[in-house]
């Protein structure tokens, strides 16, 4: 089962860790056979490669579209040396087996990242790369296939213990395929959005040159295609007789990719609410901490630093916030641990932690601390999941800013009220519709969440306000229907209030306000969430 390694054919776009790879092959004996450039890195540090030219015979053509597509390189990839006849065959036909394959990709998503023009994105389509792969992958039982630098110290390892064992090939090779899936996932993408897009939506080809002022210019795909992998099952799901497994992109850099660094397993729940935590966090500029209940949050706060963030998010609802998520969109520091070490907490979620801050809240065994990866970045298509299909929107991640916003009652706001407005206004676009928050000093005092009317989520709001809501300002995340639920803010003494507007009973509404001389903003956008 263990498969000792004596010629390797390495093909690699990304060059990080080559020369090491090299080094440690050709030290190991192994024969490297490698592609152009690749070839020419290798050589120039001096370790011993064999052209894959002289190899099959032939000369790379097309401009590098053929270069490894030849018998002469996949049969020996492909013969399975368990079968005698397969052994018989190589012989016959002078091929000699490779029992390493290393190959990284042309940058396809890279290129498209970058706004090249089609022609460039199109040549960027590695054919021959992932074709070695596969067949690799397909041939674990005699070939490792290694897709990824991260993988080359634990490969080098293995070289020089003897060969790479049945079941490393297997991880190799399951990586491989699911390499190769996401790749082309990429490229399906591409063309449904940019090669061929009236191809499935003949709509658009009959429309051409005319302009439709309904159509968003931030269309949809026509296509979606979702392949993933599963990482790991998880205890249970939103209960425990509901089985359940986490399934992360293989390009995705959010929640489903952050690495773990303390605590008990994630569960389900952990997941769905580490998610919602960092939406709320991250959709303000300064130093902010959310903290989240069952997907929705019962304190959001901004600060000078994260622990006074923190502080304040917490005293927005301190019986809610026991066993919360809390997710900061800066460095967790000394400080920020040091306030949140005493409140039982399910899950921390940060792009980052300080040494200090990572020992203190170690303290907590249970505690699950997650770091976002590096260019954490929300979803740019959200997939929900309805019975028979998916429903798919752009995220709502576009805010009226406070000068866009029309004053109806009321004086214009000072400053602080301003801030405290535009904060809340940002705050309950990550609280369960129908949303109602009340803010003070850039912190949510009070937060009326997911009532099936707006005067519930009002009344709700005040008493989880209790004495805050007086002099509070409101932000209700979709128009008031009528001047009811208004009415019980501004019977709590709340002082401002901004709105999207729209209704028509907008009059009352008004009206209402300017009965109680209150400040009141309309931004004409709304931000429901479900
Ligand atoms: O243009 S290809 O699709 N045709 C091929 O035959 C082929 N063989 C390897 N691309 C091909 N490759 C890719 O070239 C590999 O996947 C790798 O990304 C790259 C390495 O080429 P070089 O060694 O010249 O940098």
């Amino acid at each position: 089962e263990v498969v000792p390694v004596r010629r390797a054919l390495l093909s690699v776009s990304d060059k990080t860790g080559l020369l090491e790879l090299a080094a440690a092959l050709a030290e190991a004996g192994v024969e490297i056979v490698s592609t152009g450039s690749t070839a020419s890195v290798i050589a120039a540090a001096g370790h011993p490669v064999t052209e894959v030219a002289s190899v099959t015979g032939f000369r790379e053509a097309l401009d590098g579209r053929v270069k490894t597509l030849h018998p002469g390189v996949h049969a020996g990839i492909l013969a399975d040396l368990r079968l005698e006849d397969h052994e018989r065959q190589l012989a016959e036909l002078g091929i000699a087996p490779f029992e390493l394959v290393v190959v990284n990709l042309y940058p396809f998503v890279e290129t498209v990242a970058s706004g090249a023009e089609p022609a460039a994105v199109v040549e960027q389509i590695d054919i021959g790369g992932p074709a070695m792969v596969r067949a690799s992958a397909k041939n674990h039982a005699n070939v490792a296939i290694v897709v990824d630098p991260a993988d080359y110290g634990m490969l080098t390892a293995a070289v020089r213990d003897g060969g790479t064992t049945l079941a490393q090939r297997r991880q190799l090779g399951a990586k491989a395929f699911a390499h190769t899936a996401a790749y082309d996932t990429a490229v399906a993408a591409y063309f449904a959005e940019t090669i061929a897009p009236s191809a499935a939506d003949p709509g658009a080809a009959a429309d051409a040159g005319a302009t439709d002022a309904a159509a968003p210019a931030d269309a949809l795909p026509a296509r979606i295609e979702v392949a993933v992998e599963k990482s790991t099952d998880l205890r249970y799901g939103e209960n425990s007789h509901q089985p359940a497994a986490l399934y992360p992109l293989a390009d995705g850099a959010g929640i489903a990719q952050a690495v773990q660094l303390n605590g008990k397993e994630m569960s389900y729940n952990n997941y769905v609410d580490a998610d919602a935590a960092v939406r709320a966090a991250f959709d303000h500029s300064g130093p902010a901490v959310a903290i989240i209940k069952h997907a929705n949050p019962c304190g959001i706060a901004v600060g000078s630093s994260i622990a006074a963030a923190h502080a304040a998010a917490h005293a927005c609802d301190p019986v809610s916030a026991f066993g919360g998520v809390i997710a900061a969109n800066g460095v967790i520091t000394l400080a920020a641990a040091e306030s949140i070490a005493p409140i039982f907490t399910e899950v921390v979620v940060a792009p980052g932690f300080e040494p200090e801050a990572l020992e203190v809240l170690r303290a907590k065994k249970n505690l699950r601390l997650l770091q976002l990866p590096e260019g954490f970045a929300p979803v740019d298509l959200e997939l929900r999941q309805i019975s028979g299909g998916y429903l798919g929107q752009r995220p709502d991640r576009h805010f009226a800013e406070a000068g866009e916003w029309q004053l109806v009652s009321g004086e214009a706001a000072d400053e602080q009220t301003l801030a405290d407005l535009a904060f809340a206004w940002r705050a309950c676009r990550a609280v369960k519709s129908n949303a109602i928050l009340l803010a003070h000093h850039g912190a949510s005092v009070g937060v009326g969440m997911g009532q099936v009317n707006r005067v519930d989520s009002c009344h709700l709001a005040v008493s989880r306000g209790g004495s805050r809501a007086a002099g509070s300002v409101a932000a209700s995340d979709a128009f008031f229907p009528f001047a009811d639920g208004l009415q019980v803010l501004l019977d709590a003494g709340v002082r401002a209030v901004v709105q999207p507007g729209g209704s028509v009973r907008d009059e009352e509404v008004i009206a209402a306000a300017q009965a109680a001389g209150v400040t009141m903003y309309l931004t004409g956008e709304r931000h429901f969430f479900h």
